[in-house]
């Protein structure tokens, strides 16, 4: 490892870019979580990655756990994708006209995901959720949308919105911007709350037009569906007429090459892609049963489009990536490396006597400081955040990049190596004692 930061999450030439970005870009960043806010140190800013590691300005050395947030679960620079994009980048950026490896991408998609009959592709995670709503409002003739307290679909203002006063109750808006009268249109309950997912439906019979879920939360942590939870969503939205939305942007192609809708065995009506789907690069997708999907325009009423839609790099870098990843041997190799990170974490965590609840699903996994079990967003927010903030310096400040934020998820690459991980479980181990 190269040179250590010198000091917890910031060095001098990541302060004085800091100072020089905060004067022309909001916050400093182009999105809110790049901020360190949570956990109040000066960003780092990056000037190159490769395989598990990145380095910052300063040259510091780190093992890389964001991964981008999700897309590197090759490794940073991954050989295959930098020629592919190379390759394509010679041949023109972007044309805004149908390409073959557009139509290849979308083929891959279907066949990974069989209940993608048919898929549009996007430039993000956003814009695959916002269309997903928009269809199933169109499909089924209602307004309502039902989401899950903590789980995030982008930054559409139908799903910027906070639980309402009351149980099942409509929202209010989590976002200033958001018309009050549109956040009413969103209920939010709990997730792993069936019981309140059902009032739901009951309080607004015959006026639900879907559920959007993360089949696997991971953006309040790592939380896992209890037993049985996602199949009575998915009885529910049958009975009812409500449109079933897997938002996989962050689980898709990363707990299973067939998302977590394999991993369940559940099938969705329709499915968000994003990230790793866009092999790092803007592309993301939006999929599901054709009779839902032929509502999109040009063909039917549902209007859509993106001047950067299938954008011939973002394919060039997705399509190689795809193809490594359907060699199962991959997800062997990421539950073999997270099952030790996770086992050497807990471990170390108990020899300094530190409480925690690690909740994992092959390679994104959450180590939350708390002694009990994280079932949902209350009990996320019932964690001890302290803690988490001086984990989170005392790890950088020994070269491991992690979220710089409690509601985020570690994700492991194929390019973490044993050495990465006992480096790191190292590091918590003397993090753990440092915050005690
Ligand atoms: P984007 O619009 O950021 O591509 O995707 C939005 C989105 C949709 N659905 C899920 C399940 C997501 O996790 C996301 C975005 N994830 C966050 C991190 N948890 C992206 C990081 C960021 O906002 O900078």
């Amino acid at each position: 490892m190269g040179e250590q930061s010198k000091q917890p999450g910031c060095c001098k030439r990541s302060e004085l870019a800091y100072e020089r970005a905060f004067r022309v870009i909001p916050g400093g960043v182009n999105s809110p979580v790049r901020a360190f806010r949570e956990v109040q140190l000066c960003p780092v800013f990056i000037r190159s990655a490769r395989g598990s590691r990145i380095w910052d300005i300063d040259g510091s050395e780190y093992i890389d756990y964001v991964g981008s947030w999700g897309p590197m679960i090759l490794g940073h620079a991954h050989p295959a994708v930098v020629s592919a994009v190379q390759q394509a980048a010679a041949l023109g950026t972007s044309y805004g006209a149908p390409t073959e490896g557009e139509v290849e991408l979308a083929q891959r998609i279907c066949s990974a995901y069989p209940s993608i009959q048919k898929v549009r592709l996007v430039s993000s995670g956003t814009e695959a959720a916002m269309t997903a709503a928009r269809l199933a409002r169109a499909y089924t003739g209602k307004d309502i949308l039902i989401k899950m307290i903590g789980c995030y679909h982008g930054h559409c203002d139908s799903m910027l919105v906070k639980a309402g006063s009351g149980v099942a109750e409509l929202s209010t808006a989590s976002s200033a911007g958001v018309p009050a009268d549109l956040a009413a249109k969103t209920v939010t309950v709990a997730y792993n709350d069936i019981h309140t997912l059902t009032l739901a439906f009951k309080k607004h019979q015959g006026q639900i037009a879907g559920v959007l879920i993360e089949p696997v939360a991971a953006n309040m942590g790592v939380v896992l569906p209890q037993p049985g939870y996602l199949q009575q969503i998915r009885q529910l939205c049958s009975e009812q007429n409500a449109v079933l939305v897997f938002d996989e942007v962050i689980t898709g192609f990363r707990v299973a090459f067939g998302g977590a809708q394999q991993l369940y065995g559940i099938q969705p009506d329709l499915t968000c892609l994003g990230k790793i789907v866009g092999g790092g690069l803007p592309c993301a997708a939006v999929g599901g049963r054709q009779d839902i999907m032929d509502m999109l325009a040009p063909l039917g009423p549902v209007y859509q489009a993106g001047t950067l839609s299938g954008n011939p790099l973002a394919v060039a870098a997705a399509n190689p990536s795809l193809n490594l990843l359907q060699d199962p041997a991959c997800y062997q190799k990421l539950e073999q490396s997270a099952a030790a990170l996770a086992e050497g974490l807990a471990d170390a965590a108990r020899k300094a006597a530190i409480p925690v609840t690690i909740n994992r699903v092959g390679s994104i996994m959450t180590c939350f400081f708390t002694d009990r079990p994280v079932q949902n967003f209350d009990d996320v927010k019932a964690c001890n955040m302290p803690r988490f903030k001086a984990f989170f310096a005392a790890m950088l400040q020994q070269g491991i990049y992690l979220a710089p934020s409690a509601f985020e998820a570690m994700f492991v690459s194929l390019a973490h190596t044993t050495e990465d991980i006992e480096k790191t479980v190292s590091a918590a181990y003397n993090a753990f004692r440092k915050i005690l």
